[in-house]
């Protein structure tokens, strides 16, 4: 019997009896405690171990069956995990939550109080890094031979509370008390040169090399962390690097009294993986996330090396058969100077031959075309911190402008200035996305419209240099997660309906169109919404004090705080329904609760501002009794992916209206929609592929396309014309100048006011508001129509196959990896 039968039948066959016995058994001798006195902590840490058990098991057989069939593998760099929490998720991808929830019932424990106890792993800023752990799950589910690399951090993404309605940031400590789904392999430290001074030199034979003297090494220790595929069959890891200082003290400083001096060494090895930046403007702490980038890509190519040479010794040729490095962004792209530092300065080999290499093993991502998102470092900082790397940089791209694109476009200086590597102007940049256009095989963005935008906007001359480099992959999410998982349900009413197949095959889910219009299905597939958003009120309640009724219409806008992501435009359109609603108290209207979730980056005043705006206007709205409760606003503190798995089951409405262009793809809106939420969206991202798919009588589409936008832009946009053109938009504008919203302090929602106006509204709200009003108007007609609105919910999940992630990673596999499923004994 193969081991994996064996694994099978363990889990199939072990009873809530015999689960329980083992949580007690750890309980008491793992974590020396018992029963009667345990804490909550010390019940979460037992059930962990008890899981862990299957877990382990499987992970050593697959990394077996990996090394002995010596497996292509995809090596996903991502300076991004936002994994969220991981006991539920395990337990329902080894198929034993039902157990562990009965073991858990008859010690009198509530399973769903146990993990709420887990603190989220919240290693990431938002759509980028929760992209990443869906695909991990997915790579895993497919028994895909993969790894993910990234950093240990020891603050993820910053707290958010409120106070007074302000944004205020706590570090956020999730394994302050320990974290039972990662184990450290110090077996494979490795050691990372940083700064110093790069010698030429000549060798025996004459020819010149370069040789780095670093000016300080820096220790990398993994921590593995489990990913369990979907049946438990493959258990791949994510491999998170820690720095660690090289010695504890230097001992000579030390000795010769400078204790302090010693000690700030090591304190800054040890800050390089102290924690997460949020995405930002500022300069601040530029220096070091320099370093986050090469310290993680330099362990993890070490790391990638040591394992191929085991099977292959010095014998480089079959590297880039064995090896995909997937860059996640252009935040590891320094991985291409380094894998050619590896190769020329350190195995010898000779430059061609190693650029060969590099090009067919990295391929690139695309997340944003927004221009101040696009990473650029200053010579200058590259020079001091990896002065062997800059010179490679100019190698790579010497050789790119003279032989590549003098080729095509002789003599053609502005061509080659815009394609450099570095980019001319009062201070010398490095450009990563033409690095990591350049430096690799395959080139993606993320839904159908940005890939076109990212060949005929961004990337133009590259795209005529290379046209078979550009390439789409659409996003995904995983359903285990974001389904079967958060909506338990939900996913039970489809079990029972189409099998329970689907978290694997979510086509089967489109079984559930023939249900769409049966009255019994929908309101079987109502009442469970109904339950899930009574579940949410209580949540409201706990974290806002505020009183929402759960047969109003749910209206979610849940991502990161941005000027294009357009939350201001929500409370435009909020402040003029409740306009409406003081002039005509009797307007008839389905009540609505607005709900949002979002954090702001911290350097980002504005978008801090709107947050402050939001829940002052929530204030105001929740306890105005002239309204009748026709209207309510919360904004939930601390968004995260523990608390989307609360708010996207209970959602009527999901809010997707970024400017158009915009949003690279948007995943929020895939997790909305398969769980029947009714989309209102702009054209843009993955909205316009949801559209294709689910039938556009069943979102609510609104609001000026990319090709309007940019016409808009090239005529001239002047806010101000919808400012005087529509009363309504002047009145509410007009409104944040008042101390209406914010008693006794006139002026303090003003800022936002300006940015529509003297600002310029950069991401056309104005331009948009009419449109997106009137959008609003008919998700309240449609909801109105209990079967109509039941039906487009139903049509909803059941069309959301396509953004299962297994099929992006299948397109990932089939268009840039060409990778092979591995099974695992
Ligand atoms: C970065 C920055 C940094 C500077 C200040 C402004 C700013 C704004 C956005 C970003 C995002 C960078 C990359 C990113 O997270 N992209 C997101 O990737 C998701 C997964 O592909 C995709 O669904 C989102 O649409 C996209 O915004």
């Amino acid at each position: 019997m193969t081991k994996a039968k064996e694994t099978e039948m363990a889990i199939g066959k072990i009873t809530p009896k015999q689960f329980k016995e083992s949580i007690i058994k750890h309980l008491n001798s793992t974590f020396g405690t018992d029963i009667n006195k345990a804490s909550k902590k010390a019940w979460w840490n037992a059930t962990s171990a008890a899981l862990n058990e299957f877990v382990y098991d499987r992970l050593s057989q697959t990394q077996k069956t990996h090394f002995e069939k010596d497996t292509r593998a995809v090596h996903y760099f991502s300076l991004e995990f936002l994994m969220g929490r991981l006991t539920g998720n395990n337990l329902h991808n080894l198929g034993l939550f039902e157990t562990a929830k009965k073991a858990l019932t008859e010690l009198d424990i509530d399973i769903n109080t146990l993990v709420d106890e887990e603190e989220d792993m919240a290693l990431g800023n938002g759509g980028l890094g929760r992209l990443a752990a869906c695909f991990i799950d997915s790579l895993a589910t497919m028994e895909l031979p993969a790894i993910g690399y990234g950093i240990h951090y020891e603050h993820g993404l910053f707290r958010q509370e409120f106070k007074d309605g302000h944004q205020i940031e706590r570090p956020d400590s999730w394994r302050e008390y320990g974290n039972p789904f990662e184990i450290r392999r110090p077996e494979s430290i490795q050691d990372i040169p940083v700064y110093g001074y790069v010698e030429t030199k000549f060798n025996d034979a004459g020819k010149v090399v370069k040789e780095w003297h670093p000016g300080r090494i820096i220790k990398g220790v993994p921590w593995d962390v489990p990913v369990v595929g979907y049946s438990g069959k493959t258990v791949n890891v994510l491999r998170l690097w820690e720095s660690r200082a090289t010695n504890f003290f230097n001992w000579d400083v030390f000795n010769s009294g400078g204790y302090h001096d010693a000690h700030k060494e090591n304190v800054e090895s040890e800050t390089i993986s102290k924690v997460l930046y949020p995405n930002d403007e500022t300069d601040a702490g530029k220096e070091l996330r320099l370093i986050q980038q090469y310290f993680f890509c330099a362990c993890s190519l070490k790391d990638i090396i040591r394992r191929y040479k085991r099977a292959h010794a010095d014998d480089w040729s079959n590297f880039s058969a064995q090896v995909a490095v997937q860059l996640n962004d252009t935040h590891p792209a320094i991985a291409i100077p380094e894998l050619m530092r590896i190769l020329v300065d350190r195995a010898d080999m000779d430059w061609d031959q190693a650029w060969k290499i590099c090009r067919e093993t990295f391929s690139y991502t695309n997340h944003t075309l927004l221009p101040e998102a696009l990473e650029k470092w200053s010579v200058r900082l590259f020079e001091k911190v990896l002065p062997r790397h800059l010179e490679i940089i100019y190698e790579i791209n010497r050789r790119f402008l003279e032989s590549e694109v003098d080729a095509k476009w002789p003599g053609d200086n502005a061509i080659k200035s815009k394609l450099s590597i570095i980019e001319e102007g009062h201070e010398r940049m490095v450009r990563m996305g033409n690095l990591s256009v350049i430096g690799s095989n395959k080139v993606n963005g993320v839904a159908e419209v940005h890939s076109a935008l990212v060949k005929s906007d961004l990337f133009p001359e590259f795209n005529a240099l290379w046209t078979d480099k550009f390439t789409n992959v659409t996003n995904g999410v995983t359903p285990r997660r974001w389904l079967k998982a958060c909506n338990p349900a939900l996913s039970k009413l489809i079990d029972k309906t189409v099998g329970d197949q689907w978290p694997t095959n979510q086509e089967i889910l489109r079984d559930l169109d023939k249900k769409a219009d049966d009255a019994k299905f929908q309101k079987a597939y109502m009442d469970i919404k109904h339950e899930n958003k009574v579940a949410l009120t209580k949540v409201i309640k706990e974290l806002t004090d505020v009183d929402v009724d759960p047969s109003a219409i749910f209206d979610i806008q849940i991502k990161r705080l941005h000027e294009y992501k357009r939350q201001h435009l929500n409370l435009l359109h909020i402040m003029a329904l409740y306009r409406r609603l003081l002039q005509n108290p009797t307007m008839d209207m389905v009540p609505r609760v607005f709900i949002f979730g979002a954090k702001a980056a911290p350097g980002y005043k504005l978008a801090k501002d709107i947050i402050y705006a939001i829940n002052k206007v929530a204030d105001k709205v929740n306890n105005d009794e002239r309204i009748g409760g026709k209207l309510k606003v919360v904004f939930l503190p601390n968004y995260r992916v523990s608390l989307a798995e609360k708010m996207i089951p209970a959602a009527d409405v999901s809010e997707q209206i970024s400017t158009a262009g915009k949003e690279a793809s948007g995943t929020g809106n895939m997790k909305l929609a398969l769980n029947g939420a009714i989309t209102i969206g702009t054209l843009d991202g993955a909205n316009i592929e949801i559209a294709e798919e689910v039938g556009e009588e069943n979102v609510v589409i609104f609001g000026l396309t990319v090709d309007e936008v940019k016409a808009l832009k090239k005529q001239g946009y002047n806010p101000w014309d919808y400012y005087y053109g529509n009363e309504e938009i002047k009145a509410v504008l007009d409104w944040f100048d008042t101390d209406y919203f914010t008693p006794g302090k006139p002026g303090e929602l003003s800022s936002i006011k300006n940015s529509f106006l003297d600002g310029g509204d950069p991401y056309l709200c104005l331009a948009d508001f009419e449109s997106y009003s009137e959008g609003q108007k008919e998700i309240e007609a449609k909801y109105k129509d209990k079967k109509g609105w039941a039906r487009s919910a139903i049509l909803n999940t059941a069309y959301m196959g396509k953004f299962n992630s297994d099929r992006s990673i299948q397109d990932y596999v089939d268009r840039i990896w060409k990778l092979k499923s591995c099974t695992v004994k």
